[in-house]
C-alpha cells in the first residue's frame, strides 16, 4: 500500500485544498494530512477561523483523507515519515524546495498551487463587503 503524506491548516475549506488533496491521494492508496494545531499555527505566524476540532471534522469529511495527524512542530515531518511508513510527501509549490530535506525518506513532490483562491483572499475580500 503506497502512503502519502501532506501538512496544512485547512482553514476555510477551499478548491485549492481539495485540489491538492485529490492530487496527493491520486499518488497512493492512502492519504494522511498533517493538520496544523492552534498552537502550531501561532507558530506559524496565522491564525485559523475554524478551531483544530472544527477544521478536523471538516477535513475528515472529505473522501480523498483516510487519516488525520496533529501537525504541532516544523521538526515533526522525518518522525512522522518513519512512523508511518510513508512513500511520497506531498505539498504546493509554494514550498517548493522547502522541505527538500525529506528527499533521503520518501518522495516529496511539489504540485502547482490552484491560482486566485487561498484563506487570506477569502477573509480579504469578505472584509470588503
Ligand atoms: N494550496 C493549493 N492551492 C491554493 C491554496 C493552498 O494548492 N490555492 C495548498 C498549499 O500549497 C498547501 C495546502 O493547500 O499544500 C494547504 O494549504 P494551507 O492550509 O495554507 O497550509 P500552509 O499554511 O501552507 O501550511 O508544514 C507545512 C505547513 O503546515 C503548510
Amino acid at each position: 500500500m503506497r502512503k502519502v503524506i501532506t501538512y496544512g491548516t485547512f482553514d476555510l475549506l477551499h478548491a485549492g485544498h481539495i485540489n491538492i488533496l485529490k492530487k496527493a491521494k491520486d499518488m497512493g492508496d492512502f492519504l494522511i494530512v498533517g493538520l496544523s494545531t492552534d498552537q502550531f499555527n501561532l507558530k506559524k505566524g496565522k491564525t485559523a477561523y475554524h478551531s483544530f476540532t472544527h477544521r478536523k471534522i471538516i477535513l475528515e469529511s472529505i473522501r480523498y483523507v483516510d487519516m488525520i495527524v496533529p501537525e504541532k512542530s516544523w521538526d515533526q515531518k522525518i518522525r512522522d515519515i518513519k512512523y508511518y511508513d510513508i512513500d511520497a510527501f506531498v505539498m504546493g509549490d509554494d514550498w517548493e524546495g522547502k522541505f527538500d530535506f525529506l528527499k533521503p525518506y520518501c518522495e516529496v513532490i511539489y504540485l502547482p498551487r490552484t491560482s486566485g483562491i487561498s484563506t487570506s483572499k477569502i477573509k480579504s475580500d469578505l472584509n470588503k463587503i
